[in-house]
């Protein structure tokens, strides 16, 4: 199955991803070290974090997709760009929780801000429903633990078959 992971940036996408990736003995792909990897993106230093030009994302990511067909691909900006995927996990966590979790974690107060308002205004879901019309999206809570996380998408993505 082609599997896309996305959601605000500190929901614990990466953590699902690798473990849902090794439970389906699917390919795990992490949009940041794939960008990293590909010399997709341009460091920003005042901003701390990797900037990356969508277009040329999207196109190396396809062309991954047209040969892989178990692969999961994981990323807060993957909502921004419209990929052939057969599912998209929206991982949710209630912005009080997603501030508790970042603070206890150390993030900088303003990226945690960032963060908790992105995750309050739905940010991700409307980018994913103008961006994936026509592909099923379904939301998955992280508000349990690691494992009652990867537990949820199993099941979710289980209802599809
Ligand atoms: P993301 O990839 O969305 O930025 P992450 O997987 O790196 O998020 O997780 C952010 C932090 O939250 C990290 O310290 C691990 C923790 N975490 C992730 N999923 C969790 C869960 N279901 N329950 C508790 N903590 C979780």
């Amino acid at each position: 199955m082609r599997i896309i992971i996305t959601g605000t940036p500190g929901v614990g996408k990466t953590t699902l991803g690798k473990a849902l990736a090794e439970k389906m003995k699917h390919l795990y792909i992490n949009e940041r070290e794939f960008a990293t990897e590909k010399g997709i993106g341009k460091w920003d230093s005042e901003e701390n974090e990797l900037v990356v030009p969508l277009e040329e994302l999207k196109q190396e990511l396809s062309l991954v997709l047209g040969r892989e067909k178990d692969v999961v691909l994981e990323g807060h900006m993957l909502c921004e760009i419209g990929l052939k995927v057969d599912v998209v996990l929206l991982v949710r966590l209630h912005p009080e929780l997603l501030e508790e979790r970042l603070e206890a974690k150390g993030w900088a107060e303003v990226k945690v801000q960032d963060n908790v308002f992105c995750e309050g205004i739905d940010y991700c879901k409307k980018q994913l429903l103008k961006n994936y019309e026509g592909i099923k999206i379904i939301e998955v809570s992280s508000a349990g633990n690691k494992e009652a996380t990867l537990e949820a998408a199993l099941n979710a993505l289980g209802g599809l078959k």
